[in-house]
């Protein structure tokens, strides 16, 4: 193998340390101070491959390594650096580290490339902080706006653009954050499966064909605070009574429409919050997936439908507010090609298979072509501090990706 398991290691637990919740699994949440301790070991370890390193008005850090053409298309290489909360080391931080080492061994070989390499670190792409998943790569689709930016905010009421400000960037430009039409000559992603499949199939790569679309919404009900006590129930308007006949609901919507789609209620946040205390406010996430759009929008309309049903008369009022909606997309055909055949080329067991999981592939699809690798995850767990992928498994799916890389961008071997 060309690549080198120890460098692979060294970045999954140097990037692992920057965390805000230790022991408790991984937190690094987008612009703080855990993000700039990992962006600054990037920046350091991107330098040191003697990469052009920059950041762009959205925040992505992003690295370029010239190729032999001028003003030729970029190979864009990377994946994200925030995590969830309380997740694990390997979600974003696997595909980091596949682009890292990618670049150290083009450059430890020698190996010129005729078309330019970037490297990208994008940022929120799980939104968990301000709720504006797969930012970094909607941001390159020029699909997120000063306004957006504004708009959303983290549990103290920061807003994005504040967070960027107070960051050094320039929030008020987000425009420039975007990619012209032709500047991608393809992306490539190199991710964790988060899943069981390979795993349990006992094999070693996983060829990702297509990724789910997913709809993000907020559900606010809006009723009226009283005392638990002196309000009889057919007076009352129980803004959290409300909230759980929806939520009940909405599980039935997805099972209802079938062929795998999948809701989940995340978070919900009830107001004031009080044992003798009707709640006034209930406020909740909901999360959509399917590989049908069809699918993803039956189960959005039925919960609108049902809310409008449900609150006639209530007096309970409510809000449902779309934040991200990604339609299900394909991988590049050819993309696909190369990555089986490097597979073979290296005796390494693979599959074509469905992501569930979202990525910021999804979004770059708008701009060029994609391709997304997987590599096992340890009981399918993710999103959690049990992630795990075994580093030797890690390290056969960045030496797939680096040769799928390589002839992307033209290796002149
Ligand atoms: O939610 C997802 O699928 C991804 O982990 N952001
Ligand atoms: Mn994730
Ligand atoms: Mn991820």
């Amino acid at each position: 193998m060309w690549t080198k398991l120890d460098r692979i290691q060294r970045d999954i637990e140097e990037l692992a340390k920057f965390n805000s919740t230790p022991g408790r699994g991984l937190t690094r949440f987008s612009l703080t101070a855990e993000d700039r301790a990992a962006r600054n070991y990037l920046k350091k370890e991107l330098l040191g491959c003697g990469l052009k390193v920059f950041e762009d008005a959205a925040g992505n850090l992003t690295a370029r390594r010239e190729g032999l053409l001028q003003d030729a298309p970029v190979v864009m290489i990377g994946s994200h650096f925030d995590s969830v909360k309380s997740g694990g080391n390997f979600d974003g931080p696997a595909g980091v580290a596949a682009a890292l080492e990618t670049v150290r061994v083009l450059s430890e070989r020698g190996i010129d490339t005729l078309y330019p390499i970037e490297v990208v670190a994008m940022i929120e792409e799980e939104g968990a902080r301000f709720g504006a998943s797969l930012y970094g790569s909607r941001a390159m689709a020029g699909k997120i706006s000063v306004a957006q930016l504004k708009d959303r905010k983290d549990s103290e009421g920061i807003s994005m653009f504040d967070a960027l400000k107070n960051f050094g960037f320039r929030p008020e430009d987000i425009a420039a954050a975007q990619r012209l039409p032709g500047s991608i000559k393809a992306f490539l992603e190199l991710h964790i499966e988060q899943g069981p499949l390979l795993e349990s199939e006992g094999l070693d790569i996983g060829i990702v064909g297509d990724i789910v679309g997913i709809q993000d919404l907020i559900i606010k009900l809006i009723g009226r605070q009283g005392h638990a006590g002196t309000i009889p129930m057919h007076l009352r308007a129980d803004a959290l009574n409300a909230a759980a006949r929806v939520i009940a609901k909405i599980s039935d919507l997805a099972v209802a429409a079938g062929e795998g789609t999948v809701a989940t209620v995340g978070w919900l946040s009830v107001k004031p919050g009080g044992f003798n205390i009707i709640p006034g406010e209930a406020e909740f996430s909901v999360d959509i997936r399917s590989g049908k759009q069809a699918h993803v929008d039956t189960v959005t309309q039925g919960i609108a439908d049902f809310l409008q049903e449900m609150t006639q008369g209530t007096g309970v009022q409510f809000e449902m507010t779309s934040l991200m909606k990604v339609e299900p997309v394909r991988m590049s055909a050819g993309i696909v090609a190369i990555e089986t055949a490097c597979c073979e080329k290296m005796g390494l067991k693979s599959r074509i298979m469905s992501s569930g999981a979202g990525h910021d592939a999804m979004v770059m699809a708008d701009l060029t072509d994609v391709g997304l690798l997987f590599v096992p995850s340890l009981a399918g767990r993710s999103h959690c501090p049990e992630e795990w992928t075994d580093y030797g498994q890690l390290q056969k799916g960045v030496e797939v990706y680096l040769h799928t890389v390589m002839e992307l961008a033209e290796a002149q071997l």
